[in-house]
C-alpha cells in the first residue's frame, strides 16, 4: 500500500503524493469512519478535505480546486471556499483501498451538492476515481456535462463501461 494514490499540486506550500497508508495516517481528527452514518447512501471511510489542506497548506490565492480523474478523463474545477470544511475524500472500503470499480482510489464527496448542472458545486462535482487534486488561482479545466443531453450521454457511457467491466 505504498504506491501513490493521490497527487496534490498547484498553489500549495507543500505539494504532496499520498499513498493509501499516507491518507490513513492523517490526523485522527480528520478521519471519518463509516460515512454511512452521515450519508446513508454512501459507504466507506473518508478523510476530510480539511486534513489535506492542513497538510499541503494552500496559498491564500488558491481559489479553485481541480478534481482530476485520469481513469476516465473526467475533471471538475470548483470554488474552494464553500467546500473547504465540508468536503470528504472517501478512500477506504471495508478496511481496504477502494478499487476503481468502487470509484477509487479516491471518491470526492460534497455533502450538500446542488442538482446536476445547476451550480458550480453540483452532484457532478462528486468526482470518482480521483487521483490528482490541483489548486489554482482561476477556474481550471472542467469537462462536466453542461446540459441534460450531455448528461444523458455521459451516464449511458458509464453504464456501458460498467457492463463491459462485468463481462470482463
Ligand atoms: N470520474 C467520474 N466521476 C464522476 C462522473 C464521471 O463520469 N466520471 N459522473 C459525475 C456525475 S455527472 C454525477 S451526477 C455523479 C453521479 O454519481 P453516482 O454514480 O454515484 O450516482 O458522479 C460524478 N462523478
Ligand atoms: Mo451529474
Amino acid at each position: 500500500m505504498d504506491s501513490v494514490v493521490l497527487r496534490v499540486s498547484g498553489e500549495v506550500a507543500r505539494p504532496c503524493e499520498f499513498t493509501y497508508d499516507g491518507l490513513s495516517a492523517l490526523n485522527e481528527e480528520h478521519q471519518v469512519q463509516d460515512i454511512s452514518r452521515l450519508i446513508p447512501k454512501r459507504q466507506g471511510d473518508a478523510v476530510k478535505l480539511a486534513g489535506i489542506l492542513q497538510h499541503v497548506q494552500p496559498h491564500p490565492d488558491a481559489k479553485y480546486l481541480g478534481l482530476h480523474s485520469t481513469h476516465d478523463n473526467f475533471h471538475a474545477s470548483i470554488p474552494l471556499e464553500p467546500i473547504r470544511e465540508a468536503a470528504l475524500l472517501i478512500y477506504r472500503l471495508q478496511g481496504r483501498p477502494m478499487t476503481s470499480e468502487q470509484g477509487g482510489p479516491v471518491r470526492f464527496f460534497i455533502p450538500n451538492y446542488a442538482a446536476c448542472h445547476t451550480h458550480e458545486i453540483d452532484e457532478c462535482a462528486n468526482v470518482k476515481y480521483v487521483d490528482h487534486l490541483e489548486f489554482t488561482r482561476e477556474k481550471g479545466f472542467d469537462n462536466r456535462p453542461q446540459d441534460e443531453q450531455e448528461h444523458a450521454e455521459l451516464h449511458a457511457q458509464e453504464q456501458q463501461s460498467a457492463a463491459g467491466d462485468r463481462a470482463g
